[in-house]
């Protein structure tokens, strides 16, 4: 496992940093999980039950994530923009499957929830890039073997990159929540870990989420407005 030991600053994004740019949260009003049950499509009981009904549900998903109207909004923007400017020291963990942050162009970004652009093959474990349905045809280009779910970790499951994770949260010195409502685990228990590492914690939300007692400090508002604000403060205080 690579050290980063000099990662200062963490930043744990959710899916309220890619709502303004048109995809849907998943406990806000008219979210995913008021639309379907996690327990029938997000998680690897109901996909053996029911493969076709959770290819589906991706499929439907992959193909919103690749419509021209998607794009990276100013949030996204402007994290790739603090990475730019602060090379090595800030690392982003998204639970997000969107590639919103890839195209923004953070570098050091790690998927921990998986990537809704990849499939992964459920005979040979090869991770494989993803852009068409894969109900009609998950065939695995590497294996031949019709094995391929989406490459994403489901309720159950172990989140990627967990060590990684963990050590950067122990070293760091400013750990931000952005767009998360601190209902998932293990990542609603990141802001204790990097409290334990005597951080500082900020929360920018559109409002407090279930763990917004352990923040330092937080601001509230959409984050193509609170997000670019709070980045423009951290590279003018260098
Ligand atoms: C695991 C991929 C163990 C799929 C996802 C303790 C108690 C009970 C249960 C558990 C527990 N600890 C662990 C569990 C089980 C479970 C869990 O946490 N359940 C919850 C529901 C209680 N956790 C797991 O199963 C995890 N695995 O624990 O493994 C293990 C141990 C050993 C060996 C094997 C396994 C795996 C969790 C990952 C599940 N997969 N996603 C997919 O995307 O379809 S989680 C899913 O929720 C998404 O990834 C999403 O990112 C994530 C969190 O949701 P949020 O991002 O926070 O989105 P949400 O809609 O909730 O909130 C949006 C927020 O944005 C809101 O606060 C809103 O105010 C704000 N917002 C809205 N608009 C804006 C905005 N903010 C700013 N600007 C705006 N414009």
């Amino acid at each position: 496992m690579t050290m980063h030991p000099s990662e200062r600053i963490v930043i744990l994004t959710g899916a309220g940093i890619s709502k303004e740019s048109g995809l849907d949260t998943f406990r806000c009003a008219g979210g995913l999980w008021s639309q379907v049950r996690i327990e029938d499509v997000a998680t690897p009981e109901a996909f053996a039950r029911d493969p076709g009904r959770v290819q589906s549900f991706y499929d439907a998903r992959r193909r919103g994530l690749l419509e021209q109207a998607v794009r990276p909004n100013a949030a996204h923007e402007a994290l790739a923009e603090l990475e730019r400017r602060l090379p090595g020291e800030v690392l982003v963990v998204t639970q997000n499957i969107d590639d919103l942050h890839d195209r923004a162009g953070q570098g050091n970004l790690v998927h921990m929830h998986g990537e809704l652009l990849k499939a992964r093959c459920t005979r040979c474990e090869a991770v494989v890039p993803r852009r068409d349905d894969l109900a009609p045809d998950p065939r695995c280009p590497a294996c031949g073997a019709q094995g391929l779910r989406p490459h994403v970790v489901w309720f159950g499951e172990m989140p990627l990159e967990m060590e990684r994770i963990y050590a950067a949260l122990a070293g760091c010195e400013l750990f931000v929540s952005i767009g998360t409502s601190g209902n998932v685990y293990p990542a609603a228990g990141f802001v204790r870990e990097a409290r334990a590492a005597g951080a500082r914690t900020v929360e920018l939300n559109l409002e407090p989420s279930e763990g917004a007692s352990l923040f330092d400090e937080a601001v509230y508002g959409p984050a193509t407005r609170t997000v670019p604000d709070f980045v423009a403060r951290l590279i003018a205080g260098r």
